[in-house]
């Protein structure tokens, strides 16, 4: 009889536990934004600063739209000859790191060029509830892998503005690449007082010598929280 007793105790525990863990996910609400960083041509196969499996992306971020209530879109969206590019300057090469006036910068093949079809928005990529597409990187001399502010740390984009005079208090950014533009526009959501999630497998790396690690540790100090798409409760 005890024994009996016990499995009935048990079944009714996993009846109630079940519905408590669908409740524990992530439900965004009206003060919560999707940020998608950078889902650009020149960042997948075929682009001009591809990232491996970049456009593995694509179908989770279309996914997770239904989501959220509002959207965000960045695009890199640099000069012809920009300070970021290798190739404005004698000797450099891709990948390698120059000084300029602000700071460190690593320096890229050419990507991203206003205008050009390198820097639209991959074909694939269906957001058409997207409220805001914000540019960076648009000034020749300064670099901007954050979509808040660019490279010298002063300048904003205007997007925490935009962000904060709507009431969002949350964003979850996801997109290209995880150890730079994702990394920096989180970090510095979390500097200008939002709650920042970063969704990993909405996300893929560049990781030059170790960048990856490194982004996943950074924003960790910095309280940018790791999760995935299946932590968001989909509507
Ligand atoms: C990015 C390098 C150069 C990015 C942009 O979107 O992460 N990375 N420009
Ligand atoms: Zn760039």
């Amino acid at each position: 009889m005890q024994t009996v007793d016990r499995r009935v105790f048990l079944g009714a525990l996993s009846a109630v536990a079940l519905p408590a863990f669908a409740a524990g996910k992530i439900k965004p609400g009206a003060n919560s934004a999707l940020i998608v960083v950078d889902v650009q041509n020149c960042f997948v196969t075929g682009g001009t600063l591809p990232v491996a499996k970049g456009e593995e992306v694509v179908p989770v971020i279309n996914k997770l739209a239904a989501a959220f209530e509002n959207i965000v879109v960045t695009q890199d969206w640099h000069t012809a000859g920009h300070a970021s590019f290798a190739s404005s300057y004698a000797g450099k090469k891709p990948f390698e790191a120059t000084k300029l006036s602000y700071g460190n910068q690593v320096l890229w093949p050419d990507h991203c060029v206003q205008g050009t079809d390198d820097a639209a928005l991959h074909k694939d990529l269906k957001l058409p509830s997207a409220q805001l597409i914000i540019r960076k990187g648009y000034r020749k001399a300064m670099d901007s892998y954050s979509a808040f502010e660019e490279a010298d740390h002063k300048t904003a984009t205007g997007l925490a503005g935009y962000l904060k005079a709507r009431g969002i208090k949350t964003v979850f950014v996801t997109g290209l690449a995880t150890d730079f533009c994702v990394a920096w526009t989180a970090m510095d959501a979390r500097k200008l007082g939002f709650e920042v999630s970063v969704i990993e497998d909405a996300c893929r790396g560049i990781d030059l010598n170790g960048s990856l690690a490194a982004a996943w540790k950074a924003m960790a100090a910095k309280g940018v929280k790791r999760i995935q798409s299946a932590d968001i409760e989909m509507a």
